[in-house]
């Protein structure tokens, strides 16, 4: 049906007519949409059936990658481009008079997670599938994403997100795979032989069912799965629990992605889902397993399980606790097979996020499994007592139950054969500091896997000019090996290159304008410097030295007249955590200075101030490719990776940022000349916090610059905004003595963006900056990540398919 343009529109009448009972005439642009998608569903199906026979039948090793965050995005426009259909529909839609890119935008986004860590899951299965690796992703299948943000007066409101409400088409149902889970209850221990066995019992059960989305490579050889789990109740409540309550309580266990966990409640209800997602998981990976092998003995040989962060490191005793209580094998031969089946990532530093349940919550709710980490830990500090004797403290530190605490990231490492980092600089503090003690103990479990993104999605599809002005001057080399981009470097200097390349960013610059002027009412002027931040709202980020030094320009522009900068549009979109108070409070601030600099006659037409609400990845995907100067400006050593700074590049936007995560990388591979680096190092950072020696207020009575915006934030100057408004901004700054180091980086920061201006002003120059950091950015594709995870930790091999 996609092979001509004719079979295609009747296939897609004959479709809409049945599916919808109605004409076409009479149909909606979510009819087309949802026609379109199952189309496109269906043609997936003989490849998906295919894949999933081929990998039985050859019994070869596969990943499963375990993520509380899935963060997809939109579907339609990628599988078409990688099936190869998207030329056939557009046209067919075109002559149908229908508008291909008006129904991708009736896709609501799946946004399962919250940022970087969920998106990098997305783009992996991108890259395992068009790679033609068996690997596929277990999630969960929330039916609200994260939260769809209003601004309103300046402060983010947050709304539920509803993506599921005009249904999924690409999912489907598979009741028959369907797992009980179970929580609550006891543990009831009996001899067999000379075997002490364990039963879980009273337990109250509830069921997991799988709902699968196929995942297209490029070019579509290898369709995998990415399997969501719904939480559903049992037919008949257990232990004789009242009916509603128990189908409330179920249903809350796949209804939010992180609910909020102040309160003990919240707690339970996050281990449950991260049980939920881990024991439906392996449950059926073990049936599928023993289904081919007989048996469970070389399951590690076969199935690598990756666990995303410690969310799903209960893997590791729920793999137990399959190998003791149902395979009956010995502890040593299961953890043996564990500990070889399960490679780790961390991605992060920060303590505050790494994950701690307290004992009182684990227990009771998972008691076998609490159980098994107890015996874990038992024999892991027996371990550490045999080479550190009598060292206390290091044992204390090292252990995974301590002060009434399970340490999920001490689980992780002692049950994983692989621990990795998301890129250099992250992984050496990873072991020279954050987990020092570990490294010393599993030398050889440590490695770095910088991380990548797929430039399928964030350059072929969501930038096509850039893509197509690519392909005419270095071929289309570059789709299947992104290094290739490099050929670009040849025509960096070449004026009729950099002309077009100029065109196809102003283009960009035209429709995020309009997009703008859409979501805001705001005309901005697309000769301006775009200058953009997007990505969470953290402190670490440091989004707050981004405003002060806009205020700082503002400041410049009204006290004197004669200073002259390149005219900015600086365009933010962050969602703050609903519980994150200061965060929302520099949302507010960002908001109160959009409106102070946008009507002010003196300065509007040399700086605008935008802030974008509802950032998500299909509005990234209209950022992106219109952005001139890349905001990376996190405190040294606290952002493990970053990858909206790869997507950035690969775009043309030239980076300004510190040293930290993969900017790091960045600036090696772009080259230094083409980025613009400031501020503390890490090691500057780390040596701070470990001597002391800095003080905000230092800088702040002798910089009269930064005097200034300070005391801005408290003495009015904004007028909608009563004078306790930013209080906490200014008291992290001031009273606080400012934890990220912004006022230490401030004046670095603002030499840095003057230098940036002026370099604006030299076209050429600017555009041999910008092609070159295209050109470079092929490092940065997830195929060349995913092909690391392959080689190095999963021991995976591409599936032979044919087409
Ligand atoms: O590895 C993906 C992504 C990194 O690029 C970001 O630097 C890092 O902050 C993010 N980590 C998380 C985990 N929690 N925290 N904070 O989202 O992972």
């Amino acid at each position: 049906m996609f092979t001509s343009v004719e079979r295609f529109k009747a296939a897609f009448l004959e479709k809409l007519e049945t599916m919808y009972g109605k004409s076409f005439r009479d149909s909606t642009a979510r009819d087309q949409y949802h026609t379109l998608g199952h189309m496109v569903r269906e043609h997936i199906s003989s490849r998906w059936i295919a894949t999933n026979e081929k990998n039985r039948t050859d019994n070869n090793k596969q990943v499963y990658y375990l993520s509380i965050e899935f963060l997809l995005g939109r579907l339609l426009g990628s599988n078409l481009l990688n099936l190869g259909i998207h030329e056939v529909c557009e046209a067919g839609l075109r002559d149908l008079g229908i508008d291909l890119q008006d129904l991708e935008e009736s896709e609501a986004d799946a946004g399962l997670g919250n940022g970087g860590l969920g998106r990098l899951a997305a783009c992996f299965l991108d890259s395992l599938a068009s790679l033609s690796l068996p690997g596929h992703g277990c999630g969960i299948r929330y039916k609200h994403g994260l939260f769809d943000q209003k601004i309103v007066d300046g402060y983010q409101v947050e709304l539920p997100e509803q993506w599921l409400r005009h249904g999924n088409v690409w999912e489907v149902r598979r009741h028959d795979q369907a797992v009980e889970v179970h929580f609550w209850g006891s543990v009831e221990s009996l001899r067999s032989g000379d075997r002490l066995e364990f039963r879980h019992i009273n337990s109250e059960a509830i069921m997991a069912v799988p709902y699968d989305i196929p995942v297209v490579g490029y070019e579509a050889v290898a369709v995998n799965t990415l399997r969501l789990w719904n939480a559903e109740p049992l037919p008949f409540p257990p232990n004789q629990k009242n009916v509603l309550d128990y189908k409330r309580e179920t249903e809350a266990v796949s209804e939010f992605l992180y609910p909020d966990d102040t309160h003990d409640e919240g707690k339970i209800l996050r281990l449950k889902q991260q049980y939920f997602l881990v024991s439906a998981s392996l449950q059926n990976i073990v049936k599928q397993h023993r289904e081919r092998n007989g048996s469970l003995r070389n399951l590690h040989e076969k199935i690598a399980i990756h666990i995303n962060d410690t969310h799903p490191v209960l893997a590791i005793p729920e793999l137990m606790r399959i190998l003791l209580d149902e395979e009956k094998m010995s502890w040593e031969d299961a953890w043996h097979i564990t500990v070889q089946t399960i490679s780790y990532t961390n991605h992060t530093t920060l303590s505050e996020a790494l994950e701690k349940w307290p004992i009182r919550i684990f227990q009771p709710l998972l008691p076998r499994i609490y159980m098994i980490v107890e015996e874990i830990n038992e024999r892991f500090c027996r371990e550490l007592w045999d080479r550190y004797t009598y060292d206390w403290k290091r044992i204390e530190d090292m252990a995974i139950i301590a002060h009434g605490l399970v340490k999920m990231a001490h689980l992780a490492i002692a049950g994983s054969h692989s621990i990795n980092g998301v890129a250099h600089i992250h992984t050496e503090i990873l072991k020279q500091r954050e987990m020092r003690l570990f490294y010393e103990f599993y030398p050889d479990r440590f490695n770095n896997k910088t991380n990548g993104i797929t430039h399928r999605r964030w350059l072929l599809k969501s930038n096509p000019e850039l893509s197509g002005l690519i392909a005419d001057t270095i071929g289309t080399g570059w789709i299947h090996d992104p290094a290739k981009l490099q050929d670009l470097l040849a025509y960096k200097g070449d004026p009729a290159f950099q002309e077009r390349f100029f065109r196809v960013k102003q283009f960009r610059k035209e429709l995020l304008a309009k997009r703008i002027e859409e979501q805001t009412g705001i005309r901005v002027d697309t000769n301006s410097i775009f200058d953009v931040q997007v990505k969470r709202l953290h402190a670490y980020k440091r989004q707050l030295l981004n405003v002060l030094h806009i205020m700082h320009l503002y400041n410049r522009l009204k006290e004197d007249g004669g200073y002259t900068i390149h005219p900015r549009t600086f365009i933010f979109g962050a969602k703050a955590s609903p519980g994150y108070y200061y965060a929302k409070k520099i949302i507010k601030l960002m908001n109160e200075l959009a409106e102070k600099v946008n009507h002010d006659p003196q300065t509007r037409d040399r700086l605008k101030v935008i802030f974008l609400e509802n950032y998500r990845v299909s509005l990234a995907e209209e950022i992106f490719p219109a952005a001139d100067v890349s905001e990376q400006i996190s405190t040294a050593s606290k952002e493990a990776s970053g990858t909206g700074n790869m997507k950035f590049m690969m775009n043309g936007a030239v980076t300004v940022g510190t040293l930290d995560g993969a900017n790091v990388e960045i600036r090696d591979e772009a080259g230094a000349e083409n980025a613009f680096i400031f501020g503390l190092t890490a090691e500057e950072v780390l040596r701070y916090y470990q001597n002391g020696g800095y003080r905000s207020s230092d800088y702040y009575h002798h910089d009269k610059r930064i005097k200034k915006v300070v005391d801005q934030l408290v003495n009015g100057f904004f007028p909608n905004a009563d004078a306790e408004e930013f209080e906490t901004i200014y008291d992290s700054l001031i009273i606080q003595n400012d934890e990220y180091f912004v006022l230490r980086d401030f004046a670095p920061y603002v030499d840095i963006q003057e230098e940036v201006g002026r370099a604006y002003q030299n076209r050429q120059r600017w555009l041999e900056m910008s092609i070159a950091n295209v050109a470079k950015s092929g490092y940065f594709t997830s195929d060349r990540t995913i092909q690391q995870y392959a080689n190095e930790i999963w021991g995976i091999q591409p599936i032979q398919l044919y087409r």
